[in-house]
């Protein structure tokens, strides 16, 4: 049954061209993507995605881990530079080009997403945002090939939600800064070459004030990271701890070498984040939806196809009409980021729907699917895992809500 669901799924699509994107990047280089490299973009990662990755996502959930000639793909294909600007390497995609890709990723595990998702995202906008030329020069174009692996570390023992809490410390020492503390959940920390670590540099001030992004390399002295830890899902995805003993870090590693404006930079870079994840979780809810379709076309109940039953219609109509409403309120969020419009709230909302919709369809994929849903042997049971924890990074949901309202309720009193 599962080999011919793969088989259904996936006969029609052509082989992979795996040299596509890299001749998109080259064109991509003397000029803004018109709708028809776009389309072309679009269609070499479909094909990527569902020739190359699909098949494996059994065996990375399985083993733990992307192989590494995989990855070498990812990194010719360009993927690591996706919003990478063109001057430093990368393809330098709009957010609305961004999250189109990201859709088409979003059909396959994410975990896949994690090898280059650091660096598209999180892990190199700091630097993109608030770097001053320098660093831009000095890290962008490494973290466009892939060369390096860039990571995002504020979260704490102490400090997730309530992220201007933070403790690890930055003290000014000479021409450098000794960071001392400790990061947690850091995906992609045990492949990092360098991490965006916000560390208070104000021991006065408690507060978000106090706080500095610095670019800290993996191999500065006093930097370890622990081994990667143990998930509900997303096997193949890692995250550790890293830990700050004295940890010397030259002081031309403070982003924009400006002290205080960490947390603005974190908070900007999860703006733009949040949508990404919209973007994925809109994905797998059309790959969960696809699933559920299938299957309630061949499963055969009472006679039929179980598909005929309307409380069956009913479950794959809801999970329709909400990944809609998700695509299109993401498209429609990432076209005003373009526009260069403030969507703080609109980013919040994106991230608070997709990714409590995606929880929802795989809840109804599992439904569809019945017994099979449940049992390891069909990718569903492992996607409703992997989505859980969409609810959970980058801001939980009740995070989204409490930036939404209060972005309403500031607006209202300010006007
Ligand atoms: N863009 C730019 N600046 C922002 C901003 C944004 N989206 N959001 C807040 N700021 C600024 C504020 O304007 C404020 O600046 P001033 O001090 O100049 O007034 C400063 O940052 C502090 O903001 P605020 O007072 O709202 O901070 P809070 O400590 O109340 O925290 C929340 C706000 C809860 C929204 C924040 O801590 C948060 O997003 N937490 C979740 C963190 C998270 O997503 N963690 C996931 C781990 S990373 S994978």
């Amino acid at each position: 049954m599962v080999a011919e669901i793969a088989n259904r799924t996936w006969s029609t699509m052509p082989d992979a061209d795996i040299n596509g994107l890299a001749s998109i990047q080259t064109k991509a280089d003397q000029m803004a993507l018109d709708p028809e490299t776009l389309e072309q973009l679009l269609d070499t990662v479909r094909r990527f995605v569902r020739a190359r990755l699909v098949p494996l996502e059994a065996d990375v959930a399985e083993n733990d881990r992307v192989p590494v000639d995989l990855i070498n793909e990812m990194r010719e294909l360009g993927l690591f530079g996706l919003s990478i600007p063109e001057n430093y390497g990368g393809l330098g995609l709009s957010v609305s080009e961004e999250v189109r890709v990201v859709h088409e990723l979003g059909w396959t595990s994410p975990a896949f997403r994690s090898v280059f998702g650091t660096n598209v995202g999180i892990g190199s906008q700091g630097i993109v945002i608030d770097g001053t030329e320098e660093q831009k020069n000095a890290w962008l174009p490494r973290l466009a090939t892939g060369e390096v692996i860039a990571s995002f570390a504020l979260t704490e023992p102490e400090a997730g939600s309530d992220a201007g809490s933070l403790r690890t410390s930055a003290r000014r020492d000479g021409d450098d800064y000794v960071l001392n503390g400790t990061k947690r959940y850091i995906t992609n920390a045990p492949h990092a070459g360098i991490f965006t670590v916000m560390a208070r540099t104000d021991p006065d001030e408690p507060g978000a004030r106090g706080v500095s992004a610095f670019i800290v390399e993996r191999d500065s002295p006093g930097l370890s990271v622990g081994t990667h830890d143990k998930k509900m899902g997303q096997q193949g995805a890692h995250t550790a701890d890293v830990v700050f003993e004295d940890c010397q870090v030259p002081a031309a590693n403070l982003i924009g070498g400006v002290e205080g404006q960490g947390f603005k930079t974190a908070m900007k870079v999860l703006d733009r984040g949040r949508l990404h994840m919209g973007a994925i979780a809109t994905g797998i809810a059309e790959r969960l939806i696809d699933e559920s379709v299938h299957y309630a076309l061949e499963r055969q109940q009472f006679g039929k196809p179980i598909g005929e039953f309307q409380l069956v219609q009913a479950m794959l109509a809801d999970s329709r009409t909400e990944a809609y409403a998700s695509r299109t309120m993401v498209a429609d969020a990432a076209n005003r980021f373009d526009a260069g419009e403030n969507i703080s709230t609109e980013a919040a909302c994106c991230k608070l729907y997709s990714t409590e919709m995606v929880g929802r369809v795989a809840d109804r994929a599992v439904q569809i699917f019945g017994g099979a849903g449940y049992m390891a042997e069909y990718p569903i049971e492992r996607f409703y895992r992997d989505v859980r924890l969409l609810r959970i990074y980058e801001g939980t949901s009740q995070i989204q809500q409490i930036v939404i309202a209060r972005n309403m309720l500031r607006e209202a009193a300010n006007s």
